[in-house]
């Protein structure tokens, strides 16, 4: 019989759940593809020196008013007097390059301040922008690797779960992985699935649906592009560096 891997690569449907998860886990990565970790990592690729992801508007608003660049987003609207949303294209802007952007959104950066509650664990963020080159650094990271999807208000949604399906596939390809739990076996399975249009297979998606409402639909389909931001944006204390 062949040997069993040594590490394992499960994934979470929602923060809902993390708590049945975090003790098992040396490397936690946070995907909230539509729209907060595309966001990230198309501000890293853009040369931002570091993000602060806060959890409520609260906070946000004390770092505003310290002078720093404040992005927040609620229900996929940016919140009035800040700077920004949580459009990944307000993230190419030149200007970033070197500062440091502080970030609250309704999902996103609230599953990474929930990942951070994991003591000793690595967190990293994900998204089809950075797709291969994170699925490359993780499968040398010799550690149990959970993908921590960020979902809609803790529900479970399809565009995140899809993208820890595509981490989920290439990690058990190198053959150093495997899966125990349903979730990763049903998120590998959505994958593959969707892989060929995952735009067209979010159609009846909710947030998919709610972004359109909003216009949205071009940063969806940037969302969606695989690979764009060869990116690993590490959180280092309270900042993603
Ligand atoms: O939930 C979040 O963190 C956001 O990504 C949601 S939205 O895409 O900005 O609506």
């Amino acid at each position: 019989m062949p040997k069993k891997p040594k590490h394992k690569i499960e994934v979470c449907f929602s923060p809902h759940d993390f708590d049945l998860f975090k003790t098992e886990f040396e490397l936690i990565v946070v995907i909230d593809a539509l729209r907060a970790t595309s966001a990230i990592c198309a501000a890293f690729q853009n040369g931002i020196k570091s993000l602060i992801p806060v959890s409520t508007i609260e906070e946000a608003m004390v770092y505003k008013e310290k002078g720093y660049l404040v992005g927040a987003e609620r229900n996929g609207q940016l919140v009035e007097g800040f700077d920004f949303g949580n459009s990944p294209y307000s993230y190419l802007n030149p200007k970033l390059k070197g500062e440091t952007v502080v970030l609250s959104t309704t999902n996103g950066t609230k599953s990474i301040n929930i990942a951070k509650q994991s003591e000793n664990a690595t967190v990293v963020i994900g998204s089809f922008l950075n797709l291969d080159h994170l699925s490359t650094w993780l499968s040398k990271q010799d550690k149990n690797i959970l993908c921590l999807c960020s979902g809609w208000k803790d529900k479970f949604n399809l565009e995140d779960t899809i993208c820890a399906g595509a981490i989920t596939t290439q990690l058990l390809e190198t053959g150093k992985f495997y899966s125990d739990e349903d979730s990763s076996v049903a998120a590998k399975y959505l994958f593959l699935s969707a892989k060929d249009n995952i735009f067209g297979y979010l159609k009846s998606s909710s947030h998919r649906r709610r972004l359109k409402k909003l216009n949205l639909n071009n940063d969806i389909k940037y969302c969606l592009n695989p690979n764009t931001a060869p990116v690993i944006p590490i959180l280092k204390g309270d900042e993603i560096v």
